[in-house]
C-alpha cells in the first residue's frame, strides 16, 4: 500500500484524539475508536468515496459507525478527513450544543449517515441503504449514464452482531445479493462487560458465509496493507454483500486496558499522558501533524475531483433525461403532489370495509401518484393489504419492484425502512400486525428521534382480531405508541378517514407516522361529509356530530368505536356532540382556536371510547370524565364477542355516558 506510513500516523494521531476527547470529559468509549484506528485511516484515507466539502454528495459512499458507542471513531475521523468538524468540536466531545455528541445524531454532524448508538440498528440502516442504492440505480441510471454505483460500508462490533435485528437484516441481505453493502467486524473479543467468549461461541464469519456473504477474515487488523487489500477486495466483490472480520485488539495504545473488557469504556483515558508517548505523539493533546494534515489535504483534492467528475456524469444525464431528474428532485425534496388527496377514490356510501383493505385501495391509488413509494411487509402482504399491484418485487433480479418482502423480520424491517429513508429519495413503509409493533419498537423510536418521513401500517388493531386470541389482540399498542414523542399515530374510523391517515403520512415530512388498520369490516360513515372525515383526519381531530341546543356531552373516540360513538350519540339526544379523534398527535398541534373549536373547554361532561387501554385518553376528558376502554388481555372467541364481553357496544356507552353527564 503506498501511502502506509502516513496512514498509520494518521491511525495514531486518531488514537489520540480520542483518548484527548474522552479523557475531557472523562466519559465515552475508547475501544473501538483504539482498536479500529488503522480501519479507519484504510476507509477515510484511501478507500471511501466520499467529498469532505459536499457531505450530502448524491453518489457517496455511505459509512455507517454501527457501533455508535465508538462515536469518538467517526468524529475524529470526519474531522481529519477534512470535514466541517474543527478540532473545537472534538474538544467540546459530549457537550451542549456540540457537534459531537455521545452517540452519531442524524443531521447534528455533516458526514454522519444516520443516528446510532442501540446496537444492532445500525447494520439494519446500512442494509436499507444498500436496498435504496440499488433502488436508486435501477430507478435512475441509464444504459449511457452511471449516477449511482456507490458502496455502503457498516462497522459493527461484537455487541451489533449478537443483536437479533443485525442478524434479520443481514439475513435479508445476503438473500437479496446486495453486493454494494460491506460489513466490517471489529473482531476484539471483548464486549462490554467481560471477553465476549463470557456470552458467545459461535463463529461469526461462518454464519455470515451460511447467509451468503463473500467472507474474508483479517488476521492482521491492525496492518495497514492486509486491511487496505480486504477493503479493495469488497470493492470488487459481485454478486453477494461481503462480510469482513477484523482481529483487532480493543484499547490499541492504551497497554494497561488493552484486549480487556476494561479498554471498552472511558477507564482507559486516565492514562492519557503515557499512553500519547507510547503512541509517539507530543505532550500537547489533540496533536495532528502538518504531514497527516498535508495527506488529507490532498486526498480531498483528489475526492473533489472525483466528484466533479461524476458531475459532469450528472449534468450530462440531467439534460438528457428531464422527467427522471424531475423525479429525483421531487423525491429528495420529500415533495408530494399537492392534489394527493384528490387521486383518492371516493369510497361507495354504503362500503362495509376493514380499514386495512381500504388502506390497501388507497396506497395503490397513492403509489401511482407517487412513484417513488416503496411499500413493505413482514410476510403478511396478504392480511396487511399493502401490496402494490402491477409494479413488481424488489428481487435480487429486479432492483425497480416496489414491494419489499422483508420475511418475518419485524425489527429488522423497521431498522431497513429508517435506512431507506435516511437515504432520502424514496417514501418507504412497511407492515405487519399492529400487536407485532413492539417487536419493531427500537427502529420505530429512532425513526421519531431522527425525524425520518417514513410509515407503518399496522392492523388488526384490536381485540375484534377474535379467534386468534390474546396474543394476536392489542389492547396496549396503540397507546404505548403514542407515548413515542414526534411519532403520529392515525386509527382511523372508516374508508375516508384512511385515505386522510395515508395522505397525512406522506405529507409529513418531519416525522414518522403510524397507521393503525382494523382486520374487521366497518360501516362507512356516510352520515359525516367526506371532506369532513379527510380533512378532519389531517387535523387529527374533528367533529362528527355536531350537537343541536346547548351542548351536554362529548364523546371522543377513534377507529372502528367512531361508530358505536355515533350511534349512542343518536340515542342519548341532540345534545351530544361526538369528536372523531384519529391521531392525537396531530391535534394536539393545531392552534388552541381550532382545538377549542372542536373540544370546547367550558363541557367537561366528557367520556372517550376506544378498543384499548383506558389512560392516555385521561388528556382530554380529565379526572372527571370517563373512559370505556379495555385496560385487560382479550380472548379467543369472534371479534364481536370479545368486543361486546369488553364493554365496546353501544348500550355500554349509552350507559356510561350517564355517568359521565351525571357527574358535572
Ligand atoms: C441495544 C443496546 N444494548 C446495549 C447497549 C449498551 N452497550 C454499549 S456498547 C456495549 C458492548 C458492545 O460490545 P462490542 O460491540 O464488542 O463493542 P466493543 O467492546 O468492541 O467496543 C453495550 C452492551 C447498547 N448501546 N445498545
Amino acid at each position: 500500500m503506498q501511502n502506509q506510513h502516513i496512514l498509520q500516523q494518521a491511525a495514531d494521531q486518531a488514537r489520540g484524539l480520542a483518548i484527548d476527547a474522552i479523557h475531557a470529559c472523562s466519559s465515552g468509549h475508547l475501544g473501538l475508536p483504539l482498536g479500529a484506528a488503522e480501519i479507519g485511516a484504510a476507509l477515510f484515507g484511501q478507500d471511501l468515496q466520499i467529498d469532505p466539502t459536499d457531505a450530502n454528495w448524491l453518489n457517496r459512499d455511505r459509512f455507517v459507525l454501527s457501533a455508535g458507542h465508538g462515536s469518538m471513531f467517526l468524529y475524529g475521523w470526519l474531522h481529519l478527513a477534512g470535514f466541517d468538524l474543527s478540532l473545537d468540536e472534538l474538544k467540546n466531545f459530549r457537550q451542549l450544543h456540540s457537534k459531537t455528541p455521545g452517540h452519531p445524531e442524524f443531521e447534528e454532524t455533516p458526514g454522519v449517515e444516520c443516528t446510532t448508538g442501540p446496537l444492532g440498528q445500525g447494520v439494519g440502516n446500512a442494509v436499507g441503504m444498500a436496498i435504496a442504492g440499488k433502488m436508486a440505480a435501477a430507478h435512475f441510471n441509464t444504459p449511457e449514464h452511471t449516477i449511482f454505483d456507490h458502496q455502503v460500508v457498516a462497522l459493527a462490533g461484537d455487541g451489533c452482531l449478537q443483536e437479533g435485528v443485525a442478524a434479520e437484516a443481514a439475513s435479508l441481505a445476503g438473500h437479496l445479493a446486495l453486493d454494494n453493502l460491506t460489513i466490517l467486524y471489529d473482531s476484539n473479543d471483548v464486549t462490554l462487560d467481560a471477553m465476549a467468549n463470557a456470552s458467545q461461541s459461535e463463529s461469526v464469519i461462518d454464519r455470515f458465509t451460511a447467509y451468503g456473504y463473500h467472507c474474508i477474515r483479517v488476521e492482521g487488523g491492525h496492518d495497514m496493507e492486509e486491511i487496505g487489500h480486504a477493503l479493495a477486495q469488497a470493492r470488487a466483490n459481485k454478486g453477494k454483500p461481503t462480510f469482513i472480520e477484523f482481529k483487532t485488539l480493543i484499547a490499541k495504545g492504551i497497554p494497561e486496558v488493552a484486549g480487556t473488557a476494561g479498554g471498552h469504556g472511558e477507564g482507559g483515558a486516565k492514562f492519557a499522558e503515557s499512553a500519547r508517548l507510547g503512541l509517539g505523539l507530543p505532550e500537547e493533546p489533540f496533536y495532528v501533524s502538518d504531514e497527516v494534515r498535508g495527506f488529507f489535504q490532498q486526498r480531498t483534492a483528489e475526492q473533489v475531483e472525483n466528484r466533479k467528475r461524476w458531475n459532469e456524469t450528472f449534468q450530462a444525464w440531467h439534460a438528457a433525461n428531464p422527467e427522471k431528474a424531475a423525479l429525483l428532485d421531487s423525491g429528495l425534496k420529500r415533495e408530494v403532489p399537492a392534489d394527493l388527496m384528490d387521486r383518492v377514490q371516493v369510497f361507495p356510501e354504503d362500503a362495509k370495509v376493514a380499514t386495512r383493505a381500504a388502506g390497501g385501495q388507497v396506497i395503490n391509488d397513492l403509489a401511482k401518484a407517487m412513484p417513488l413509494l416503496v411499500s413493505g411487509s413482514a410476510d403478511l402482504h396478504g392480511s396487511t393489504k399493502n401490496y402494490l399491484k402491477e409494479v413488481g418485487d424488489f428481487t435480487k433480479e429486479n432492483h425497480s419492484g416496489r414491494n419489499l418482502l422483508f420475511g418475518i423480520r419485524e425489527h429488522a424491517m423497521g431498522a431497513i425502512v429508517n435506512g431507506i429513508g435516511y437515504y432520502g429519495i424514496f417514501r418507504p413503509s412497511g407492515a405487519t400486525f399492529a400487536v407485532f409493533a413492539d417487536y419493531m419498537r427500537g427502529s420505530v423510536r429512532l425513526s421519531a428521534l431522527t425525524n425520518l418521513p417514513i410509515f407503518h401500517i399496522w392492523t388488526h388493531d384490536s381485540v375484534a382480531v377474535g379467534e386468534d386470541g390474546p396474543t394476536h389482540q392489542p389492547v396496549e399498542t396503540t397507546s404505548g405508541l403514542r407515548v413515542i414523542p414526534n411519532l403520529d399515530v392515525i386509527r382511523p374510523a372508516d374508508p375516508e378517514e384512511t385515505a386522510g391517515a395515508f395522505v397525512a403520512a406522506l405529507q409529513r415530512t418531519d416525522g414518522p407516522t403510524g397507521l393503525i388498520l382494523t382486520r374487521q369490516n366497518l360501516s362507512n360513515l356516510s352520515m359525516i361529509p367526506v371532506a369532513d372525515r379527510r380533512n378532519g383526519t389531517l387535523k387529527g381531530a374533528y367533529v362528527a356530530r355536531r350537537e343541536q341546543g346547548e351542548l351536554e356531552l362529548i364523546i371522543l373516540a377513534s377507529g372502528s368505536e367512531l361508530s358505536l360513538a355515533m350511534e349512542a350519540a343518536d340515542q342519548l339526544g341532540p345534545t351530544v356532540r361526538v369528536i372523531s379523534v384519529p391521531c392525537m398527535e396531530r391535534f394536539d398541534r393545531q392552534d388552541d382556536e381550532y382545538k377549542e373549536s372542536v373540544l370546547p373547554s367550558a363541557c367537561r361532561n366528557r367520556l372517550a371510547v376506544e378498543a384499548g387501554v383506558s389512560d392516555v385518553w385521561r388528556k382530554y376528558v380529565g379526572l372527571d370524565g370517563v373512559v370505556v376502554g379495555i385496560d385487560r388481555f382479550g380472548f379467543s372467541a369472534p371479534g364481536a364477542t370479545v368486543m361486546s364481553e369488553l364493554g365496546m357496544t353501544v348500550e355500554n356507552v349509552v350507559k356510561q355516558a350517564a355517568l359521565a353527564g351525571l357527574r358535572s
